[in-house]
């Protein structure tokens, strides 16, 4: 299959564009929130899958935390339910909860292991269930009662050291056991927050947010404008001006989070563009918006 012609010497230059990047991820930590558009579209869902699997194959040390907002969506409205967001998280009650469970570490969680096994590569999922793996306090918000929304307090590194160390790709979705006064429940958390705590504890080289823009851009309606590169000390003025707002700025408190805690860097990529992580991760030009210290 011939669609269209690259001479030989542009795709060795491709190819070779990526050693530098390779020798310098190789053993490093890199944890990617997997979610959006990429997630439900089946041909970025597959480009994601290969991306991942080609980073695990040149020895990057692969984290992929999903998301799935719009499978619990689809599955509360089958059985009549609707969803409340106070501040961007889902009001979650104990029904709630259990479509949550059965939906990310059912479902979810086991389709993309599934495809990450057929593209050959080993995954193995988990949730934070699983080994006590997340351990999470009762969000307390001001804007009023989540329910069963989780604080994640602690993550059991060791679990995913384990996994990583014996060539597994750990697929996490975001279901975390309750302590304290939330004992004995599971918790529902947002899997960005979940993914930057968990590049955090890791002490992961890179946290990377698929999303479904194109990174921070310094006008909203001109998608040329994006800011290829910006300090961890810039973010509060980019929120004063405006130029980071609305969905945007729980992303960039991810990003922070990260950062604050020795993560060297945080990245904002457009899922809606095919091998974003890979042209990303390999390219000298990057595909999104990078943060650094
Ligand atoms: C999220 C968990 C899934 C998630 C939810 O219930 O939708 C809270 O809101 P996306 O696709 O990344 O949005 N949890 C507390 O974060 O999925």
């Amino acid at each position: 299959m011939k669609e269209f012609s690259v001479s030989n010497e542009d795709r060795a230059q491709v190819l070779i564009q990526a050693l530098p990047y390779i020798q310098k991820f190789m053993g490093k930590t890199i944890v990617v929130k997997y979610g959006g558009n990429a997630m439900i579209n089946e041909d970025l869902k597959s480009a994601v899958i290969q991306d991942v699997v080609l980073m695990a194959c040149v020895g990057i040390r692969t984290v992929l935390v999903h998301g799935g907002g719009p499978e619990i969506e689809y599955m509360l409205r089958k059985i009549g339910k609707e969803s409340r967001f106070v501040n961007g998280l889902r009001y979650t009650d104990e029904e709630t909860m259990e479509i949550v469970q059965m939906v990310l570490a059912g479902k979810v969680n086991k389709d993309i292991v599934s495809l990450i096994q057929q593209a050959g590569g080993q995954a193995l999922g988990l949730c934070g269930l699983d080994g006590g793996l997340l351990q999470a306090r009762r969000l307390v918000s001001f804007e009023g009662d989540l329910g069963l929304v989780g604080d994640i307090s602690t993550v059991k590194t060791a679990v995913l050291e384990d996994v990583l160390e014996r060539g597994y790709i750990p697929v996490i979705s975001t279901v975390a056991q309750g302590i304290d006064d939330a004992a004995g429940h599971a918790l529902n958390i947002n899997a960005d927050t979940a993914a930057a705590r968990i590049a955090a504890d890791l002490g992961a080289e890179k946290l990377i947010l698929m999303t479904d823009v194109r990174g921070i851009l310094k006008d909203v309606k001109d998608p040329d404008s994006l800011l290829q590169e910006i300090q961890r000390s810039e973010l509060d003025s980019l929120i004063k001006e405006g130029i980071v707002s609305k969905g945007m700025i729980p992303k960039v408190d991810c990003c922070r989070l990260a950062l604050d805690a020795g993560v060297r860097k945080a990245h904002i990529i457009d899922g809606r563009i095919p091998h974003a992580l890979l042209l990303e991760l390999f390219t000298d030009e990057g595909i999104g918006t990078q943060v650094v210290n």
